[in-house]
């Protein structure tokens, strides 16, 4: 459906004329260095461009007051000191002959961004420009923003396109105080920031950025703030945010659209933010966003000052909305206690609001003092392996900066290949149907041990599924479904398990739905993490072989994936995904959808899928979908989860957090 790229030259005008250190870093080469990098990618060129517009002295009108309009207005015949004078009215904000000009086109190009989206144009987008705008107010500019353009891009959807439910998801480092004033009573808007905080010691020095403001009359709980209270934040503290806070309540507000107050300087070497996430880290939140609203994602460009570490953020931003596979994330998967505390805080907050946050903090679970003890490690890899970077501790900054000017993410090819023949009716047209198969006597010596494995249709699907399984490994293919006779099923995952170890996977996940039991010669040397949904009970037989049941209702399933998988997936960093549908699943399309959808931000989107062969099209076409990058249905309004759901995954979480610290959800905070 594709990718729109929103821009204008003339949005590099508005700069600085006098000395202001405060205002100095946000200049025209923010917007020229991305733009650059995404050329050089190659990203620009995937992408439908369009030309920004001005936006309407009406459509400003949205949010802005008519006189603060007109005062910006004016700015266009003033001096060079009347601009300063006027700028020293406001915090952190600077005027430029041609800043009503670029701030027009700001806010026009978000709305551009947002038509092209809701009408179908295209799936998602990028809005790259200046000046930013989530700090500004009804009247009055602040924190280098003009006019708010995500705010009025909110306000156009429900005005223009009748939207009735639309999420902001603010990741700039500072808090975007502009669109809380602007939509804290709206329940149709649900704006979510994190924010460098430091105990309201860090700009915009604001009681009502922290976790307590809520919003208010019938926008309670529509505003989630999530402040960080000290600087260092990595990718293991973004990626729990959101598994733990953001998306629980995403998914029960259901949103229509997504709109993304795109700030990169919550990325490692940004001078404001003085966080630790990697630019892939932003590769990851997009696509952990792509799952909403139908994959409607628009990003809007707000800070980010670090020039290297924007334009690198940009392109993974980017690679994401294309579909492209998110590269591993590097360091650690461990969340640091203040960021645990943050997140815990944000969920007592806002649990009187979502039922997704409540129940489940309700029986305390004992967790470790230290959340830096050894067994959350993974475990260690062989020499040489390509994921040798994953598991090593976080490099300092400077040299995780240094390794991304060197060594650009490989592209990676999303190719789907099928080795059922009935099934290729419902496939998208780019998914190859494989032809190959791996050679019949090597495919006998994989198949001897295994008594289900003798038939001939069984051997038939071993063969494909082995030839499929090297294609990934040697990176011909990202990844693939592979069909075989239910009654074969355990003995080709055990299969396609050893073959993955023996030709290259460091660690590899596996994802076990319905009926299949541990193959009984795996090896306990934690290369493997066992996860089986459809067990009889909620079981955790080392941390490396994990068993759940199948959970009974829609808000169940989002619980298990957020709350359990996700965080142990996340954690144990594997380099291939097999994710099999047994015996009696019980997935719908759309829930198998999700679940390989958000597995696909693993192992560099390096997912198999196992299916039955009397498995329906409907089920084989909608999986090579979500595989090769499409955004999977909308589940729609989620009922809550069980009783019976809740008590699996925390009796899960008690007993693995100690292990897996992507799980912690900072069940206590200390006593002040
Ligand atoms: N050292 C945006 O990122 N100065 N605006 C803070 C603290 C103002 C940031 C000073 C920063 C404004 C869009
Ligand atoms: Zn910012």
């Amino acid at each position: 459906m594709g990718t729109a790229l929103v821009y204008h030259e003339d949005m590099t005008a508005t700069r600085l004329l006098w000395d202001d250190p405060e205002c100095e870093i946000e200049r025209p080469e923010r917007l020229t260095a991305a733009l650059d990098r995404l050329r050089q990618r190659g990203l620009e060129q995937r992408c439908l461009r369009l030309s920004a517009r001005e936006a309407s002295k009406e459509e400003l009108g949205l949010v802005h007051s008519p006189e603060y309009v007109s005062l910006v207005r004016k700015t266009q015949v003033l001096g060079e000191e009347e601009l300063q004078a006027l700028s020293g009215q406001f915090d952190a904000i600077y005027f430029h002959p041609s800043t009503f000009h670029c701030a027009r086109l700001a806010a026009g190009a978000g709305l551009q961004l947002v038509d092209a989206v809701l009408t179908g144009a295209v799936q998602n987008g990028l809005a790259l420009v200046r000046p930013p705008g989530h700090h500004s107010q009804r009247a009055a500019a602040n924190g280098f923003c003009v006019f708010n353009n995500v705010a009025i891009a909110a306000a156009h959807a429900k005005q223009k396109h009748g939207l009735h439910r639309i999420l902001i998801v603010d990741w700039d480092v500072h808090h975007g105080q502009g669109i809380q004033y602007l939509f804290e009573d709206d329940p149709s808007v649900l704006y979510f920031s994190w924010h460098r905080y430091e105990h309201g010691r860090f700009w915009p020095f604001l009681r009502e950025s922290d976790a307590d403001a809520v919003g208010r009359g019938q926008g309670l709980g529509f505003t989630v703030n999530l402040p960080w209270n000290q600087v260092g934040m990595g990718n293991a503290d973004y990626v729990a945010a959101f598994l733990h806070l953001l998306l629980p309540l995403a998914f029960e507000f259901d949103p229509e659209l997504v709109l993304v107050s795109a700030g990169f300087d919550s990325a490692i070497g940004d001078p404001e933010g003085q966080m630790q996430a990697t630019p892939e880290c932003f590769a990851h939140l997009t696509h952990l966003l792509q799952v909403l609203a139908g994959g409607r994602v628009c990003a809007m460009l707000e800070g980010g000052y670090h020039l290297e570490s924007l334009a690198e953020s940009v392109c993974m931003t980017v690679q994401a909305l294309l579909g492209d596979p998110a590269p591993p994330l590097s360091g650690l998967m461990v969340p640091c206690q203040s960021a645990l505390e943050s997140i815990q805080s944000a969920r007592a907050a806002q649990a009187p609001y979502w039922k997704s946050l409540q129940l489940q903090d309700v029986t305390p679970v004992p967790t470790s003092p230290s959340t830096h003890s050894p067994e959350g490690r993974p475990p260690p890899l062989l020499p040489g392996g390509p994921m040798c970077k994953a598991a090593a501790p976080a490099p300092a900054p400077s040299s995780l900066l240094d390794q991304l000017c060197l060594c650009p993410a490989p592209s990676v090819r999303t190719t789907v290949a099928l080795t059922a023949p009935d099934i290729t009716l419902v496939l998208p047209p780019d998914v190859i149907q494989q032809e190959g198969s791996a050679l019949r006597e090597e495919t006998e010596a994989w198949a001897r041990p295994h008594e289900s494995l003798a038939r001939e249709e069984a051997l038939t699907a071993l063969g494909k599924l082995l030839y499929l399984l090297d294609g990934m490994l040697d990176g011909q293919v990202n990844s693939g479904i592979a069909a075989t006779p239910a009654s074969a099923a355990a003995a080709t995952l055990d299969v396609a398990i050893q073959r993955g170890l023996s030709h290259g996977a460091q660690r590899l996940l596996c994802v076990a739905l319905g009926q299949l039991d541990r193959p009984p010669d795996l090896a306990h040397d934690g290369r493997t993490l066992w996860l089986n949904i459809g067990g009889k009970e909620a079981a955790a037989l080392s941390m490396f072989h994990v068993a759940t049941p199948l959970p009974v209702m829609t808000g169940g399933f989002l619980s298990c994936i957020l709350g359990l998988v996700l965080p142990l997936a996340y954690g144990f960093q594997p380099d291939l995904v097999l994710v099999a549908l047994g015996p009696g699943h019980g997935l719908q399309g759309p829930h198998a959808a999700l679940l390989a959808a958000m597995l696909r931000g693993l192992a560099g989107g390096r997912v198999l899928a196992l299916l039955e062969e009397d498995s329906t099209p409907q089920l084989a076409g909608i999986l090579a979908r979500v595989l090769r990058g499409e955004a999977p249905p909308s589940l729609g309004p989620s009922s809550v989860a069980s009783p019976e759901d809740v008590q699996a995954l925390m009796y899960l979480r008690g007993q693995l957090e100690p292990q897996w610290k992507m799980l912690q959800v900072g069940a206590f905070t200390p006593q002040k």
